[in-house]
Protein backbone atom coordinates (compact mmCIF):
# COMPACT_ATOMS: atom_id res chain seq x y z
CA UNK A 1 0.00 0.00 0.00
CA UNK A 2 1.39 3.32 -0.87
CA UNK A 3 2.21 6.09 1.73
CA UNK A 4 -0.24 8.33 0.26
CA UNK A 5 -3.09 6.06 0.91
CA UNK A 6 -1.39 5.56 4.74
CA UNK A 7 -1.78 9.02 5.35
CA UNK A 8 -5.59 8.32 4.90
CA UNK A 9 -6.61 5.65 7.23
CA UNK A 10 -9.17 5.44 8.89
CA UNK A 11 -11.22 8.07 6.35
CA UNK A 12 -13.85 6.01 5.51
CA UNK A 13 -17.20 5.69 7.49
CA UNK A 14 -17.13 2.10 9.68
CA UNK A 15 -20.46 1.22 7.35
CA UNK A 16 -18.80 2.06 3.94
CA UNK A 17 -20.00 -1.15 1.38
CA UNK A 18 -17.23 -2.55 -0.30
CA UNK A 19 -16.67 -4.76 -2.55
CA UNK A 20 -17.06 -6.28 -6.42
CA UNK A 21 -19.67 -5.75 -8.95
CA UNK A 22 -20.75 -8.16 -11.90
CA UNK A 23 -24.01 -8.34 -14.50
CA UNK A 24 -25.77 -11.52 -14.67
CA UNK A 25 -25.58 -12.10 -18.86
CA UNK A 26 -21.66 -11.07 -18.46
CA UNK A 27 -20.59 -14.48 -15.61
CA UNK A 28 -24.28 -16.55 -15.34
CA UNK A 29 -24.30 -19.16 -18.44
CA UNK A 30 -26.36 -21.40 -18.12
CA UNK A 31 -28.03 -19.45 -20.61
CA UNK A 32 -30.89 -22.03 -21.49
CA UNK A 33 -30.48 -23.74 -18.08
CA UNK A 34 -33.74 -24.91 -15.98
CA UNK A 35 -36.14 -23.55 -17.80
CA UNK A 36 -34.68 -19.75 -18.41
CA UNK A 37 -36.17 -17.58 -21.23
CA UNK A 38 -33.96 -15.90 -24.16
CA UNK A 39 -32.69 -12.47 -23.62
CA UNK A 40 -31.89 -10.03 -26.26
CA UNK A 41 -28.42 -10.34 -25.47
CA UNK A 42 -28.95 -14.29 -25.81
CA UNK A 43 -30.42 -13.37 -29.37
CA UNK A 44 -27.92 -10.73 -29.81
CA UNK A 45 -24.80 -13.07 -29.77
CA UNK A 46 -26.51 -15.98 -31.05
CA UNK A 47 -26.79 -13.07 -34.32
CA UNK A 48 -23.28 -14.11 -36.67
CA UNK A 49 -21.07 -10.72 -37.04
CA UNK A 50 -22.21 -8.85 -34.24
CA UNK A 51 -19.61 -9.67 -30.98
CA UNK A 52 -15.78 -8.92 -31.74
CA UNK A 53 -14.77 -12.44 -31.26
CA UNK A 54 -17.74 -14.27 -32.06
CA UNK A 55 -18.28 -15.67 -28.79
CA UNK A 56 -21.36 -16.12 -26.99
CA UNK A 57 -22.26 -15.74 -23.54
CA UNK A 58 -24.01 -19.31 -23.35
CA UNK A 59 -21.07 -20.70 -20.34
CA UNK A 60 -19.47 -17.54 -19.61
CA UNK A 61 -18.04 -17.97 -15.75
CA UNK A 62 -20.49 -20.80 -15.06
CA UNK A 63 -21.26 -18.62 -12.06
CA UNK A 64 -24.91 -20.04 -12.14
CA UNK A 65 -23.28 -23.09 -11.17
CA UNK A 66 -20.07 -22.05 -8.89
CA UNK A 67 -21.92 -19.56 -7.08
CA UNK A 68 -20.76 -21.60 -3.47
CA UNK A 69 -17.10 -21.24 -4.72
CA UNK A 70 -17.43 -17.87 -5.77
CA UNK A 71 -19.06 -16.87 -2.99
CA UNK A 72 -16.33 -18.16 -0.70
CA UNK A 73 -13.59 -16.24 -2.99
CA UNK A 74 -15.47 -12.95 -2.40
CA UNK A 75 -15.44 -14.09 1.38
CA UNK A 76 -11.15 -14.08 0.95
CA UNK A 77 -11.27 -10.59 -0.83
CA UNK A 78 -12.34 -9.53 2.42
CA UNK A 79 -15.59 -7.54 0.76
CA UNK A 80 -18.30 -6.66 2.45
CA UNK A 81 -20.92 -6.41 -0.10
CA UNK A 82 -21.54 -8.01 -3.36
CA UNK A 83 -23.73 -6.17 -6.35
CA UNK A 84 -24.70 -8.69 -8.55
CA UNK A 85 -27.92 -8.30 -11.50
CA UNK A 86 -30.67 -10.30 -12.23
CA UNK A 87 -31.63 -12.10 -15.39
CA UNK A 88 -35.66 -11.23 -15.92
CA UNK A 89 -36.25 -14.05 -18.20
CA UNK A 90 -34.17 -16.39 -15.71
CA UNK A 91 -37.34 -14.82 -13.37
CA UNK A 92 -40.10 -14.64 -16.04
CA UNK A 93 -38.98 -16.61 -18.78
CA UNK A 94 -41.08 -14.44 -21.59
CA UNK A 95 -41.32 -11.51 -19.45
CA UNK A 96 -44.84 -10.20 -19.68
CA UNK A 97 -46.88 -9.54 -16.18
CA UNK A 98 -49.06 -12.51 -17.26
CA UNK A 99 -46.66 -14.54 -17.72
CA UNK A 100 -45.43 -17.10 -15.54
CA UNK A 101 -42.39 -17.42 -13.18
CA UNK A 102 -39.58 -19.35 -13.38
CA UNK A 103 -39.47 -21.40 -10.00
CA UNK A 104 -36.03 -22.18 -10.58
CA UNK A 105 -35.21 -18.96 -11.79
CA UNK A 106 -36.11 -17.82 -8.07
CA UNK A 107 -34.52 -20.64 -6.48
CA UNK A 108 -31.07 -19.54 -7.81
CA UNK A 109 -31.18 -15.81 -6.64
CA UNK A 110 -32.72 -17.31 -3.60
CA UNK A 111 -29.49 -19.67 -2.91
CA UNK A 112 -26.93 -16.77 -3.59
CA UNK A 113 -28.53 -14.25 -1.32
CA UNK A 114 -28.70 -17.09 1.15
CA UNK A 115 -24.94 -18.06 0.62
CA UNK A 116 -23.83 -14.21 0.78
CA UNK A 117 -25.49 -13.61 4.03
CA UNK A 118 -24.17 -16.90 6.11
CA UNK A 119 -20.63 -15.37 4.80
CA UNK A 120 -21.28 -11.97 6.25
CA UNK A 121 -21.45 -10.51 3.12
CA UNK A 122 -24.31 -7.35 2.03
CA UNK A 123 -26.25 -8.18 -1.58
CA UNK A 124 -26.91 -5.44 -3.67
CA UNK A 125 -29.09 -6.33 -5.85
CA UNK A 126 -29.68 -4.44 -9.90
CA UNK A 127 -33.24 -5.47 -11.45
CA UNK A 128 -32.03 -4.81 -15.24
CA UNK A 129 -28.46 -4.81 -16.24
CA UNK A 130 -29.27 -4.45 -20.47
CA UNK A 131 -30.67 -8.27 -20.49
CA UNK A 132 -34.53 -7.24 -21.37
CA UNK A 133 -36.53 -10.95 -22.07
CA UNK A 134 -36.00 -11.47 -26.02
CA UNK A 135 -39.93 -12.28 -26.02
CA UNK A 136 -41.09 -8.55 -24.86
CA UNK A 137 -38.38 -7.15 -27.93
CA UNK A 138 -40.54 -9.35 -30.26
CA UNK A 139 -43.80 -9.09 -28.69
CA UNK A 140 -43.73 -5.08 -28.86
CA UNK A 141 -40.32 -3.11 -29.64
CA UNK A 142 -38.98 -3.70 -25.69
CA UNK A 143 -38.66 -0.40 -24.21
CA UNK A 144 -39.07 1.71 -27.11
CA UNK A 145 -43.27 1.04 -26.08
CA UNK A 146 -43.52 2.98 -22.65
CA UNK A 147 -47.06 2.00 -22.55
CA UNK A 148 -46.75 -1.89 -22.68
CA UNK A 149 -43.45 -2.10 -21.24
CA UNK A 150 -43.83 -0.48 -17.98
CA UNK A 151 -46.70 -2.77 -16.37
CA UNK A 152 -44.00 -5.75 -16.79
CA UNK A 153 -41.12 -4.46 -15.81
CA UNK A 154 -43.34 -3.30 -12.21
CA UNK A 155 -44.49 -6.91 -12.23
CA UNK A 156 -40.96 -8.48 -12.43
CA UNK A 157 -39.55 -5.99 -10.16
CA UNK A 158 -42.87 -6.71 -8.00
CA UNK A 159 -41.69 -10.04 -7.70
CA UNK A 160 -38.49 -9.93 -6.97
CA UNK A 161 -39.33 -7.91 -3.98
CA UNK A 162 -41.70 -10.47 -2.64
CA UNK A 163 -39.38 -13.34 -2.99
CA UNK A 164 -36.11 -11.83 -2.12
CA UNK A 165 -36.93 -8.49 -0.28
CA UNK A 166 -37.09 -9.71 3.08
CA UNK A 167 -33.20 -10.49 2.58
CA UNK A 168 -32.23 -7.83 0.04
CA UNK A 169 -31.99 -4.53 1.07
CA UNK A 170 -30.32 -2.66 -1.58
CA UNK A 171 -31.99 -2.29 -4.87
CA UNK A 172 -31.32 -0.93 -7.84
CA UNK A 173 -33.73 -0.84 -10.75
CA UNK A 174 -31.62 0.29 -14.12
CA UNK A 175 -28.03 -0.06 -14.43
CA UNK A 176 -26.53 3.04 -16.98
CA UNK A 177 -29.80 3.55 -18.37
CA UNK A 178 -27.35 5.70 -20.71
CA UNK A 179 -25.67 3.18 -21.76
CA UNK A 180 -28.31 0.98 -23.00
CA UNK A 181 -30.36 3.29 -24.58
CA UNK A 182 -26.97 4.97 -26.62
CA UNK A 183 -24.98 1.54 -27.47
CA UNK A 184 -28.41 -0.70 -28.31
CA UNK A 185 -30.20 2.31 -30.22
CA UNK A 186 -28.33 5.17 -31.22
CA UNK A 187 -24.73 3.70 -32.18
CA UNK A 188 -26.68 -0.07 -32.48
CA UNK A 189 -23.25 -2.22 -31.45
CA UNK A 190 -25.67 -3.35 -28.33
CA UNK A 191 -28.33 -5.30 -28.23
CA UNK A 192 -30.87 -5.36 -29.38
CA UNK A 193 -28.74 -3.64 -32.43
CA UNK A 194 -30.99 -0.73 -33.87
CA UNK A 195 -29.77 2.62 -35.46
CA UNK A 196 -29.77 4.97 -38.58
CA UNK A 197 -27.20 3.36 -39.70
CA UNK A 198 -27.78 0.46 -42.29
CA UNK A 199 -24.36 -0.74 -42.80
CA UNK A 200 -24.90 -1.73 -39.40
CA UNK A 201 -28.34 -2.39 -38.14
CA UNK A 202 -31.36 -2.87 -40.22
CA UNK A 203 -34.19 -0.78 -38.71
CA UNK A 204 -33.72 1.93 -36.04
CA UNK A 205 -33.65 5.85 -35.35
CA UNK A 206 -30.60 7.37 -33.94
CA UNK A 207 -32.14 10.65 -33.77
CA UNK A 208 -35.20 10.03 -31.95
CA UNK A 209 -34.93 5.74 -30.53
CA UNK A 210 -32.40 6.45 -27.83
CA UNK A 211 -34.34 9.43 -25.80
CA UNK A 212 -37.80 7.50 -26.60
CA UNK A 213 -35.95 4.63 -24.59
CA UNK A 214 -34.41 6.84 -22.23
CA UNK A 215 -37.83 7.95 -21.03
CA UNK A 216 -39.18 4.56 -20.56
CA UNK A 217 -36.67 3.66 -18.50
CA UNK A 218 -37.01 6.90 -16.18
CA UNK A 219 -40.50 6.37 -16.09
CA UNK A 220 -40.36 2.58 -15.25
CA UNK A 221 -37.73 3.30 -12.70
CA UNK A 222 -40.62 5.79 -11.41
CA UNK A 223 -43.39 3.76 -11.11
CA UNK A 224 -41.05 0.77 -9.61
CA UNK A 225 -39.04 3.22 -6.42
CA UNK A 226 -42.84 4.50 -5.64
CA UNK A 227 -44.37 0.55 -5.50
CA UNK A 228 -41.05 -0.39 -3.24
CA UNK A 229 -41.73 2.77 -1.04
CA UNK A 230 -45.38 2.13 -0.26
CA UNK A 231 -46.12 -1.29 -0.29
CA UNK A 232 -42.35 -3.06 0.29
CA UNK A 233 -40.10 -0.68 2.60
CA UNK A 234 -42.25 -0.41 5.34
CA UNK A 235 -42.07 -3.84 6.35
CA UNK A 236 -38.85 -4.54 4.30
CA UNK A 237 -37.12 -1.39 5.48
CA UNK A 238 -34.42 -1.61 2.36
CA UNK A 239 -33.69 1.28 -0.08
CA UNK A 240 -34.08 1.93 -3.77
CA UNK A 241 -32.15 3.44 -6.48
CA UNK A 242 -30.80 3.97 -10.42
CA UNK A 243 -27.43 4.01 -11.04
CA UNK A 244 -25.63 6.10 -13.76
CA UNK A 245 -23.06 6.19 -15.75
CA UNK A 246 -20.76 8.76 -16.58
CA UNK A 247 -17.09 9.90 -17.39
CA UNK A 248 -15.36 13.76 -16.59
CA UNK A 249 -15.29 16.00 -19.27
CA UNK A 250 -12.47 18.53 -18.84
CA UNK A 251 -12.06 21.76 -20.93
CA UNK A 252 -9.07 21.09 -23.56
CA UNK A 253 -8.39 24.52 -23.27
CA UNK A 254 -9.58 25.92 -19.88
CA UNK A 255 -8.52 29.58 -20.89
CA UNK A 256 -12.01 28.84 -23.52
CA UNK A 257 -15.01 29.98 -22.30
CA UNK A 258 -16.47 27.76 -25.51
CA UNK A 259 -14.39 24.93 -24.83
CA UNK A 260 -15.69 25.13 -21.03
CA UNK A 261 -19.26 25.40 -21.33
CA UNK A 262 -18.70 22.58 -24.09
CA UNK A 263 -17.40 20.68 -21.40
CA UNK A 264 -20.21 21.18 -18.88
CA UNK A 265 -22.58 20.41 -21.55
CA UNK A 266 -21.33 17.13 -22.44
CA UNK A 267 -21.53 16.46 -18.33
CA UNK A 268 -25.32 17.29 -19.18
CA UNK A 269 -26.05 15.24 -22.01
CA UNK A 270 -24.26 12.27 -20.40
CA UNK A 271 -25.19 12.43 -16.54
CA UNK A 272 -27.83 15.16 -16.72
CA UNK A 273 -30.08 13.70 -19.02
CA UNK A 274 -31.21 11.20 -16.28
CA UNK A 275 -29.78 12.96 -13.19
CA UNK A 276 -31.41 15.78 -13.79
CA UNK A 277 -34.51 14.61 -14.16
CA UNK A 278 -34.52 11.85 -11.05
CA UNK A 279 -31.94 14.07 -8.20
CA UNK A 280 -32.73 17.79 -9.39
CA UNK A 281 -35.47 19.07 -11.35
CA UNK A 282 -37.75 16.46 -12.43
CA UNK A 283 -36.91 17.18 -16.23
CA UNK A 284 -33.94 17.10 -18.85
CA UNK A 285 -31.39 20.00 -18.92
CA UNK A 286 -32.03 22.96 -20.66
CA UNK A 287 -29.21 22.44 -22.64
CA UNK A 288 -30.46 19.18 -24.40
CA UNK A 289 -33.99 20.82 -24.92
CA UNK A 290 -32.26 23.30 -27.18
CA UNK A 291 -30.28 21.40 -29.56
CA UNK A 292 -33.11 17.96 -29.30
CA UNK A 293 -36.26 20.44 -28.97
CA UNK A 294 -38.88 17.97 -29.61
CA UNK A 295 -37.01 14.57 -30.08
CA UNK A 296 -36.36 15.03 -26.61
CA UNK A 297 -39.75 13.58 -24.93
CA UNK A 298 -41.75 15.52 -22.34
CA UNK A 299 -42.96 14.80 -19.14
CA UNK A 300 -45.92 14.76 -18.16
CA UNK A 301 -46.90 16.80 -14.57
CA UNK A 302 -47.82 12.82 -13.37
CA UNK A 303 -44.60 11.74 -15.01
CA UNK A 304 -42.32 14.38 -13.80
CA UNK A 305 -43.62 14.17 -9.89
CA UNK A 306 -43.15 10.76 -10.19
CA UNK A 307 -39.30 10.58 -11.45
CA UNK A 308 -38.42 13.81 -9.24
CA UNK A 309 -36.89 12.41 -6.08
CA UNK A 310 -37.04 8.39 -7.16
CA UNK A 311 -34.05 7.37 -6.31
CA UNK A 312 -32.74 6.98 -2.23
CA UNK A 313 -28.95 7.93 -3.24
CA UNK A 314 -27.23 8.44 -6.54
CA UNK A 315 -25.22 5.37 -7.86
CA UNK A 316 -22.73 6.17 -9.76
CA UNK A 317 -20.70 3.81 -12.32
CA UNK A 318 -17.33 6.02 -13.69
CA UNK A 319 -14.14 4.82 -15.67
CA UNK A 320 -12.44 7.43 -17.29
CA UNK A 321 -12.52 11.27 -18.06
CA UNK A 322 -11.60 13.28 -21.82
CA UNK A 323 -10.92 16.51 -22.77
CA UNK A 324 -13.82 18.28 -24.60
CA UNK A 325 -13.73 20.68 -27.15
CA UNK A 326 -16.73 22.82 -28.62
CA UNK A 327 -17.46 22.43 -32.42
CA UNK A 328 -17.96 25.10 -34.70
CA UNK A 329 -20.69 23.46 -36.80
CA UNK A 330 -24.26 22.84 -36.12
CA UNK A 331 -25.12 19.47 -34.27
CA UNK A 332 -25.74 16.60 -36.36
CA UNK A 333 -29.13 15.03 -36.33
CA UNK A 334 -27.09 11.74 -34.55
CA UNK A 335 -25.29 13.47 -31.94
CA UNK A 336 -25.66 12.64 -28.36
CA UNK A 337 -22.75 14.48 -26.62
CA UNK A 338 -23.79 17.93 -26.98
CA UNK A 339 -22.12 18.82 -30.19
CA UNK A 340 -18.15 18.54 -28.52
CA UNK A 341 -15.77 16.85 -29.63
CA UNK A 342 -13.54 14.11 -27.17
CA UNK A 343 -9.57 14.44 -27.27
CA UNK A 344 -7.40 12.72 -26.06
CA UNK A 345 -5.06 15.37 -25.16
CA UNK A 346 -5.62 19.08 -24.33
CA UNK A 347 -4.10 21.81 -25.68
CA UNK A 348 -0.94 21.66 -23.85
CA UNK A 349 -0.48 17.84 -25.41
CA UNK A 350 -0.85 16.40 -21.90
CA UNK A 351 -2.21 12.79 -22.36
CA UNK A 352 -5.74 11.52 -20.57
CA UNK A 353 -3.89 9.23 -19.01
CA UNK A 354 -2.09 5.95 -19.13
CA UNK A 355 -3.77 3.12 -21.54
CA UNK A 356 -5.63 0.48 -21.03
CA UNK A 357 -6.45 -2.88 -22.98
CA UNK A 358 -9.68 -0.70 -23.46
CA UNK A 359 -9.77 1.90 -26.43
CA UNK A 360 -12.55 4.33 -24.39
CA UNK A 361 -10.80 3.87 -21.13
CA UNK A 362 -7.62 5.68 -19.36
CA UNK A 363 -6.75 5.85 -15.78
CA UNK A 364 -7.49 9.41 -14.65
CA UNK A 365 -7.91 9.54 -10.87
CA UNK A 366 -7.78 13.61 -10.65
CA UNK A 367 -10.80 13.31 -12.96
CA UNK A 368 -12.51 10.79 -10.73
CA UNK A 369 -12.02 12.95 -7.79
CA UNK A 370 -13.53 15.92 -9.81
CA UNK A 371 -16.96 14.20 -10.84
CA UNK A 372 -17.16 13.23 -7.32
CA UNK A 373 -17.15 17.01 -6.53
CA UNK A 374 -19.19 17.66 -9.90
CA UNK A 375 -22.11 14.95 -9.11
CA UNK A 376 -22.41 15.99 -5.03
CA UNK A 377 -22.43 19.61 -5.82
CA UNK A 378 -25.25 19.55 -8.29
CA UNK A 379 -27.23 16.48 -6.43
CA UNK A 380 -26.33 16.66 -3.23
CA UNK A 381 -27.67 13.14 -2.32
CA UNK A 382 -25.18 10.36 -0.60
CA UNK A 383 -23.41 8.53 -3.61
CA UNK A 384 -22.87 4.72 -3.77
CA UNK A 385 -19.99 4.28 -6.00
CA UNK A 386 -21.36 0.91 -7.92
CA UNK A 387 -19.14 0.37 -10.70
CA UNK A 388 -15.18 1.14 -11.07
CA UNK A 389 -12.18 -0.26 -12.76
CA UNK A 390 -9.91 -1.32 -15.83
CA UNK A 391 -8.53 -3.69 -18.14
CA UNK A 392 -4.91 -4.03 -18.66
CA UNK A 393 -2.54 -5.23 -21.60
CA UNK A 394 -1.36 -8.67 -22.13
CA UNK A 395 -3.70 -10.50 -20.08
CA UNK A 396 -3.47 -13.17 -21.96
CA UNK A 397 -3.27 -16.66 -19.80
CA UNK A 398 -2.04 -16.71 -16.05
CA UNK A 399 1.21 -16.89 -15.55
CA UNK A 400 2.89 -15.36 -12.70
CA UNK A 401 3.63 -11.93 -14.14
CA UNK A 402 0.05 -11.77 -15.37
CA UNK A 403 -1.18 -11.99 -11.88
CA UNK A 404 1.19 -9.30 -10.46
CA UNK A 405 -1.37 -7.03 -12.83
CA UNK A 406 0.36 -4.15 -11.39
CA UNK A 407 -1.33 -1.62 -13.84
CA UNK A 408 -4.89 -2.39 -12.02
CA UNK A 409 -3.24 -2.15 -8.81
CA UNK A 410 -2.23 1.39 -9.91
CA UNK A 411 -5.78 2.11 -11.29
CA UNK A 412 -7.39 1.41 -8.02
CA UNK A 413 -4.57 2.73 -6.11
CA UNK A 414 -5.47 5.65 -7.79
CA UNK A 415 -9.25 5.80 -7.68
CA UNK A 416 -9.52 4.71 -4.28
CA UNK A 417 -6.76 7.42 -3.23
CA UNK A 418 -9.66 10.22 -4.86
CA UNK A 419 -12.33 8.51 -2.83
CA UNK A 420 -11.09 8.94 0.29
CA UNK A 421 -9.27 12.40 -0.69
CA UNK A 422 -12.91 13.84 -1.53
CA UNK A 423 -14.59 12.71 1.09
CA UNK A 424 -11.84 13.52 3.57
CA UNK A 425 -10.75 17.03 1.89
CA UNK A 426 -13.98 18.06 -0.23
CA UNK A 427 -16.56 16.83 2.21
CA UNK A 428 -18.30 14.12 -0.29
CA UNK A 429 -20.76 11.86 1.01
CA UNK A 430 -19.41 8.28 0.17
CA UNK A 431 -21.05 5.10 1.41
CA UNK A 432 -19.72 2.62 -1.01
CA UNK A 433 -16.95 1.23 -3.59
CA UNK A 434 -17.77 -1.45 -5.84
CA UNK A 435 -14.88 -2.55 -8.16
CA UNK A 436 -15.60 -4.00 -12.07
CA UNK A 437 -15.32 -6.73 -11.61
CA UNK A 438 -14.77 -10.01 -9.81
CA UNK A 439 -13.61 -12.11 -12.35
CA UNK A 440 -12.80 -11.53 -15.87
CA UNK A 441 -16.28 -11.91 -17.89
CA UNK A 442 -18.06 -11.75 -21.07
CA UNK A 443 -17.72 -7.70 -21.96
CA UNK A 444 -20.37 -7.85 -24.05
CA UNK A 445 -19.50 -7.06 -28.00
CA UNK A 446 -16.42 -7.04 -27.12
CA UNK A 447 -16.58 -10.77 -25.83
CA UNK A 448 -14.05 -12.74 -23.62
CA UNK A 449 -11.24 -10.32 -25.24
CA UNK A 450 -11.44 -7.42 -22.56
CA UNK A 451 -10.26 -8.85 -19.06
CA UNK A 452 -11.61 -6.12 -15.98
CA UNK A 453 -11.47 -8.93 -13.51
CA UNK A 454 -9.30 -8.52 -9.99
CA UNK A 455 -9.85 -12.87 -11.20
CA UNK A 456 -8.18 -14.51 -14.16
CA UNK A 457 -10.40 -16.53 -15.81
CA UNK A 458 -9.49 -19.67 -18.10
CA UNK A 459 -12.25 -19.53 -20.61
CA UNK A 460 -10.33 -22.58 -22.58
CA UNK A 461 -10.41 -24.66 -19.25
CA UNK A 462 -13.97 -26.49 -18.94
CA UNK A 463 -14.51 -25.34 -15.32
CA UNK A 464 -13.43 -21.78 -16.13
CA UNK A 465 -10.96 -22.35 -13.19
CA UNK A 466 -10.34 -19.00 -11.23
CA UNK A 467 -6.55 -17.16 -11.03
CA UNK A 468 -6.72 -14.65 -8.13
CA UNK A 469 -4.80 -11.02 -9.33
CA UNK A 470 -2.40 -8.87 -7.16
CA UNK A 471 -5.29 -6.41 -7.08
CA UNK A 472 -7.46 -8.30 -5.07
CA UNK A 473 -5.20 -8.89 -2.55
CA UNK A 474 -4.36 -4.97 -2.51
CA UNK A 475 -7.63 -3.98 -2.87
CA UNK A 476 -8.64 -5.91 0.75
CA UNK A 477 -5.76 -4.11 2.40
CA UNK A 478 -6.50 -0.54 1.29
CA UNK A 479 -10.42 -1.27 2.74
CA UNK A 480 -8.93 -2.36 5.78
CA UNK A 481 -6.72 0.75 6.28
CA UNK A 482 -9.22 3.51 4.59
CA UNK A 483 -12.84 1.75 6.51
CA UNK A 484 -12.71 3.31 10.02
CA UNK A 485 -13.49 0.94 13.03
CA UNK A 486 -16.61 0.52 14.40
C1 LIG B 1 -19.97 -0.67 -17.67
O1 LIG B 1 -20.32 0.29 -18.65
C2 LIG B 1 -21.02 -1.76 -17.65
O2 LIG B 1 -22.00 -1.52 -16.64
C3 LIG B 1 -20.45 -3.14 -17.47
O3 LIG B 1 -21.41 -4.11 -17.74
C4 LIG B 1 -19.23 -3.28 -18.36
O4 LIG B 1 -18.71 -4.58 -18.36
C5 LIG B 1 -18.19 -2.30 -17.85
O5 LIG B 1 -18.68 -1.00 -17.92
C6 LIG B 1 -16.89 -2.32 -18.62
O6 LIG B 1 -17.07 -1.91 -19.94
O7 LIG B 1 -18.75 1.63 -28.55
O8 LIG B 1 -20.58 3.17 -28.20
O9 LIG B 1 -20.64 1.04 -27.11
C7 LIG B 1 -19.40 1.36 -18.77
C8 LIG B 1 -19.78 2.30 -19.87
C9 LIG B 1 -20.43 1.67 -22.07
C10 LIG B 1 -18.34 2.73 -21.70
C11 LIG B 1 -20.03 1.26 -23.46
C12 LIG B 1 -17.92 2.35 -23.08
C13 LIG B 1 -18.58 1.79 -25.27
C14 LIG B 1 -18.93 2.82 -26.26
N1 LIG B 1 -19.31 1.82 -21.16
N2 LIG B 1 -19.04 2.20 -23.97
S1 LIG B 1 -19.78 2.12 -27.63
Amino acid sequence: MNAQLEDLKGTLRSDFYWGYATAAAQIEGGWNADGKGESIWDHFAHTPGKVKDGSTPDDAVLSYYKYKEDVALLKSYGVTAYRFSLSWSRIIPLGGAADPVNEAGIAYYSSLVDELLANGITPFVTLFHWDTPQALEERYGGLLNQEAYTPDFVRYARVCFERLGDRVKHWITYNEPGVYTLAGYAAGVHAPARSSFRDRNAEGDSSTEPFTVGHTELVSHGYVAKMYREEFKPSQKGMIGITLHGNFSEPWDVEDPLDVAAAQRALEFEIGWFADPVHKTGDYPASMRAQLGDRLPRFTPEESALVKGSSDFYGMNSYTTFYVKHKTTPPDINDHKGNIEQCETNKQGVPRGPVSDTYWLRTCPEGFRKLLNWIWTRYGVPIYITENGTTAKGETEPSKEVLNDTFRVEFFEGYVGSVAKAVKEDGVDIRSYFAWTFTDNWEWQAGYSDRFGVTFIDFESKEKTRYPKRSATVLKEMFQKLISEK
